[in-house]
């Protein structure tokens, strides 16, 4: 007869795959970044079509933030530092940071 000693233990596969964490890029606004550069950055790094891009760099310069969109970690930073460097060569200020979901 098995008692609590001799009983196998029973080992329980986790199958459930895991998801990767997302992050939401946010963009803030600032009094010096023009415009048509928000959109511009928008546009090529995070491939948002004109109206879109036009869309959030309006709802960062009325509410003073913005959700970009979600990514991966990774993604997510690779596209912040690309703007960041972009803004930094024209001598803006323009920010973005990230918040995890
Ligand atoms: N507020 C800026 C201006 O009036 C434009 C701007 C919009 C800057 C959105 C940053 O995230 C931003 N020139």
């Amino acid at each position: 007869m098995a008692d609590q000693t001799t009983a196998k233990p029973k080992i329980q596969k986790k199958t459930q795959l895991k998801h990767p964490k997302q992050y939401q890029v946010l963009l803030h606004n600032d009094d010096f970044t023009p415009r048509e550069f928000v959109v511009q950055v928008l546009e090529v790094v995070f491939h948002k079509g004109q109206d879109v891009s036009v869309h959030i760099m309006w709802q960062a310069h009325q509410h003073g933030v913005a959700v970009v969109g979600s990514y991966s970690l990774q993604e997510a930073e690779a596209k912040v530092d690309k703007v960041h460097d972009m803004a930094q060569q024209e001598g803006y200020p323009l920010m973005f940071s990230l918040r995890e979901l």
